[in-house]
């Protein structure tokens, strides 16, 4: 059969059809399927991304074990829920219980550069493949009321060893005001280098809100819901001195046991400096006009 695209439609911008097919394949194989289509999004970092070996077997995912090396090693014990579920709630008029292939199935995929920056000052630069939040958030009509959006991890104790320890409030949420979740920089991802995402890195969607510390950003969300109250995040209830809700990256308020004024990159060797907003500040700080960044950290 012949196809015709109108000559002012690129092919990468139609929605790719086929990306979410070998999701079952991969959650069941641990294989890494690639992400048929996708576009080059705005906003990429100028940077070299980290090599794909470090971004998969460096990581935090304390569900699958506290050491950096654990998430990999761990991957195969992730629970293969087949299909994922997202459930979204709270205050919209567009909630219900969503398969992840008809959430994803409507948008198209970029693929964004992005700087990450950990709390425990290292940092990586990560090629995503992900959906702006906003895209899909809007969707569910949240209402005048939804001031902030509340994002929960996967919850299985049976599967995922460390949810039977006591290490951070189970099951890891995180919380983003709603102004900060439709944020074009925000994404919801769902693969890196151009594959679907490994388990270790927060496999089938995960948030990337690359200006914050990466403790912000949710690995293998089950829940969203639109609430009206600050929500708590796992880290914050942890140590409410040492992790804020804001999480802002932000060089000139060290955390208490720590200097943030410089980073390693992953795979270098000198520290660098650390950039406010991670280096986002042109397109973020706006949103904090007004706020004290010390108090609000
Ligand atoms: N569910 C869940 N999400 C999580 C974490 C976690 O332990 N559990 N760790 C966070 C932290 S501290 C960081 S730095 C990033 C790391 O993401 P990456 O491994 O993909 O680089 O995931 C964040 N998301
Ligand atoms: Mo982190």
């Amino acid at each position: 059969m012949l196809l015709r695209h109108s000559p002012d439609i690129k092919a990468s911008e139609i929605t790719p059809q086929r990306h979410w097919l070998n999701r079952r394949q991969f959650l069941g194989t641990g294989m890494a399927a690639v992400l048929p289509d996708f576009t080059h999004g705005a906003f990429g970092a100028d940077e070299k991304p980290t090599p794909k070996d470090a971004v998969t077997t460096y990581n935090n995912f304390y569900e699958l074990g506290t050491d950096k090396a654990d998430p990999a090693q761990n991957a195969r014990i992730f629970p293969a829920v087949k299909p994922w579920t997202v459930e979204v709630g709270g205050e919209c008029a567009k909630g219900g219980r969503f398969d992840l292939d008809d959430l994803i199935r409507p948008h198209r995929l970029e693929e964004r550069i992005y700087r990450m920056r950990c709390v425990e000052a290292w940092s990586m630069v990560i090629p995503w493949v992900g959906i702006p939040a906003a895209e899909v958030l809007k969707r569910f009509e949240p209402t005048s009321r939804a001031k902030f959006v509340e994002f929960t991890s996967i919850h299985d104790p049976e599967h995922l060893p460390e949810q039977r320890r006591r290490t951070l409030s189970w099951p890891y949420t995180e919380g983003l005001r709603i102004d900060e979740a439709m944020h074009p920089l925000t994404l919801l991802a769902t693969g890196l280098y151009g594959e679907e995402l490994p388990v270790q890195n927060g496999a089938p969607i995960r948030l990337v809100v690359p200006w914050k510390y990466g403790f912000k950003g949710a690995k293998s969300i089950v829940r969203i819901r639109f609430v009206e109250a600050m929500p708590s995040n796992s880290w914050n209830l942890l140590q409410p001195r040492e992790y804020g809700f804001y999480a802002n990256v932000n060089p000139a308020v060290d955390h208490p046991r720590w200097s943030q004024s410089r980073e390693r990159r992953i795979g270098e060797f000198l520290r660098r400096p650390t950039l406010p907003f991670n280096g986002y500040a042109d397109q973020v700080a706006h949103l904090y006009d007004g706020m004290d960044l010390r108090e609000n950290f």
